[in-house]
């Protein structure tokens, strides 16, 4: 079993450092920080920095044609990811506290989006925010 944990942060770091790679290519016009954790009881996403620090589940605002970069930090060792359903985009899982992950693309239309965690039952349990994206 300790061995399988042990591969399983090893794939983790791994992955990271490939997603780190393919980051590299765009620079993102608008970075926003999530971190996943408990807030009245529930499960959230709570913004981590600039306008959003300390907001439950906050609204991330973004121009079309931005490229955009979401930082999920997983605060509560629960496994967790974010995902954008009617962009067809998610993170891969975060599994472990303080580990990381992240993704990035183009807000290519307007329209507001949901994010949220994909994980069974957290959507239910809070994990739930919203993208906006304007002309
Ligand atoms: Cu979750």
């Amino acid at each position: 079993m300790k061995t399988q944990h042990t591969l399983a942060i090893l794939l983790l770091v791994v992955s990271l450092a490939l997603a780190g790679c393919g980051d590299e290519g765009g620079q993102a016009d608008q970075v926003f920080s999530l971190r996943t954790g408990l807030a009245d009881g529930r499960l959230a996403f709570i913004g981590v920095g600039g306008a959003i620090d300390g907001v439950v589940n906050p609204d991330l605002a973004v121009k079309a044609g931005e490229r955009v970069r979401i930082e999920l930090h997983n605060g509560d060792g629960v496994t967790h990811d974010l995902a954008l359903p009617d962009l067809g985009r998610h993170t891969p899982l975060v599994m472990g506290k303080e580990s990381v992950t992240a993704l990035t693309f183009t807000a290519s239309a307007s329209g507001v989006y949901t994010y949220l965690c994909s994980v069974s039952g957290h959507r239910q349990a809070g994990m739930e925010g919203r993208l906006l994206v304007t002309p």
